[in-house]
């Protein structure tokens, strides 16, 4: 289960539209085991494909308590069927933007459709930080990032410093 590398910002593959996957086999557990090897080692919460330069659509997450079992799921092709009026702030990140943080209102719960790592047809009600990180995943297979629901200020701030790091070192974008 090889870990990969994570882009960052400035790269413009995490603004591309991922595509959908039209066939789940072995390759693509493959990768989906690579993704999960990945997040936690990051750690992370959750991955995106493209976040690995694979620009399909297909996320992982594990929202469960730290100290709990793990509780891996991976979605494919996932679709939003349903957003509560109610809505939740969290404090989010992003493996992609590293070591910035900022608050991001979102419906506090979504009922998610996808296509589980069997081929099987799945719904589930996400709520809490679930809902929030299947969000923030989502957004990923369409090249949306956290920092666009910022103000103009704040995202052309953040976007400006990671350019300058990406000048100053070898492109990779680490800090
Ligand atoms: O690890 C992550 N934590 C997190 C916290 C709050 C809201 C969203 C996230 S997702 C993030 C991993 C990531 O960048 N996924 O795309
Ligand atoms: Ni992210």
């Amino acid at each position: 289960m090889p870990v990969r590398d994570i882009i960052t910002l400035p790269d413009p593959k995490l603004r591309l539209v991922s595509k959908p996957i039209e066939r789940v086999d072995d390759d693509l557990r493959r990768l989906i085991d690579d993704m999960l090897a990945t997040m936690y080692e990051a750690p992370g919460i959750g991955l995106a494909a493209i976040q690995i330069a694979e620009p399909v659509r297909l996320l992982v997450v594990d929202a469960a308590p730290k100290e709990g079992p793990r509780a891996p799921m991976s979605l494919i092709n996932p679709e939003i069927v349903w957003s509560s009026d109610e809505r939740n702030t969290y404090e989010e990140g992003c493996l992609s933007i590293p070591e910035y943080y900022e608050e991001v209102e979102r419906p506090a719960s979504v009922r998610v459709r996808y296509i589980d790592r069997d081929g099987k047809a799945q719904e589930q009600l996400a709520e809490g930080l679930l809902a929030t990180v299947v969000q923030h995943e989502l957004d990923h297979l369409n090249g949306v990032l956290f920092i666009d629901y910022l103000s103009k200020l704040k995202r052309d701030r953040v976007i400006k410093k990671f350019a300058k790091i990406a000048r100053r070192d070898d492109g990779k974008g680490r800090l």
